[in-house]
């Protein structure tokens, strides 16, 4: 075949390939669900729901891209269920810390707060770093000062018998049979806004019981969270450590820039990292994502992992696509 057939040739596959994925649209057997709708927004784990919520309202109001993200988090961070933000599991010196980030598609930028203790709402201090500093990330004390300086709500700390309480909770946890990953959730929030940017934004309390000062996946860009304008966006949770060592949703992100459609970016991801760990499929590794498309989908290596799903149209919670696909 000569070189100009052959390049006609493969672009007609590549194309047909495209469109061949796209043409999933519906179909409730495969995760790669084509929604374009848009605005388009898709979170970590059924409570991501009232998060998703709250953000879409946002959109319809009118609100900015970062304003639906942000708003729609803190849903998540004031709920008090013992999950994300100050209700969170406290670490092992009976501090709660906290890690957020956020990112824009349009301008590529971002901001990161992480070990943060005391301020109510972690993704706010994020995006204030982002918007008015010339730094992408503050830690501990001095993201703390920072964000009471701009006069975020700062709360009183936990104590020692918070973390009593949390590991007699725990405990109580694992004994029912289908529990949530050990200690930790955070929530992943994913936005497509109607004129087809993307923003995200990320925040946790992290993994419960945790090394004092010890940061996770979250607040670190292209492992919990990464927005390209003009790709997608992905987001994490589950074991901090085993995703922020392959930079999984920076590589999602890239793997959809190949043409894989979201959920087969996720599992492609999750394969990769199985390959190399001793562990196998027991990682706690779950992730959402989203394309410029309108596409969305999830997998997770934890058998209860769920995600949130939301347009104008409706707003659903649904399981982990990669249940019971992987080997524990
Ligand atoms: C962390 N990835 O700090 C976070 C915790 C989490 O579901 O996602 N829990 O490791």
């Amino acid at each position: 075949m000569k070189r100009r057939d052959f390049l006609k040739t493969s672009l007609v596959v590549s194309s047909f390939a495209s469109l061949a994925s796209l043409a999933q649209a519906g179909d409730p057997a495969n995760a790669a669900v084509v929604s374009g709708e848009k605005p388009l927004i898709v979170s970590t784990w059924g409570f991501g729901k009232a998060a998703n919520d709250a953000a879409l309202k946002v959109l319809l109001s009118g609100g900015k891209l970062l304003d639906a993200v942000e708003q729609g988090i803190w849903v998540t961070e004031s709920a008090g269920d013992g999950s994300v933000g100050l209700s969170g599991g406290p670490n092992a010196a009976g501090v709660v810390q906290l890690d957020a980030c956020i990112m824009n598609g349009p301008d590529h930028k971002a901001g990161s707060v992480a070990a943060l203790e005391g301020i109510r709402h972690p993704i706010s201090a994020a995006r204030r770093v982002m918007e008015k500093t010339r730094h992408v990330m503050l830690v501990g004390e001095g993201a703390r000062m920072f964000a009471i300086e701009e006069g975020l709500e700062s709360v009183e700390l936990h104590s020692r018998e918070k973390y009593e309480q949390w590991q007699k909770q725990r405990a109580a946890q694992r004994a029912k049979p289908e529990k949530k990953p050990e200690g930790h959730d955070t929530i992943a929030l994913l936005v497509l806004g109607a004129d087809g940017n993307i923003a995200g934004g990320c925040s946790t309390s992290g993994l419960g019981g945790k090394l004092p000062g010890r940061v996770g996946d979250s607040p670190i860009l292209g492992s919990g969270l990464y927005v390209d304008n003009e790709v997608g966006a992905a987001g994490a949770t589950g074991l901090g450590e085993n995703v922020m060592r392959y930079c999984a949703s920076f590589m999602i992100v890239e793997f959809m820039r190949q043409g894989m459609p979201p959920h087969e970016a996720c599992m492609a991801v999750i394969r990769r990292i199985i390959r190399t760990e001793p562990k196998g499929a027991n990682l706690s590794i779950n992730f959402v994502a989203l394309d410029k498309h309108g596409r969305y989908g999830a997998a997770g290596t934890d058998g209860g992992f769920a995600y949130s799903v939301t347009t104008t149209t409706s707003s659903r919670v649904l399981p982990n696509p990669a249940k019971g696909k992987l080997e524990p």
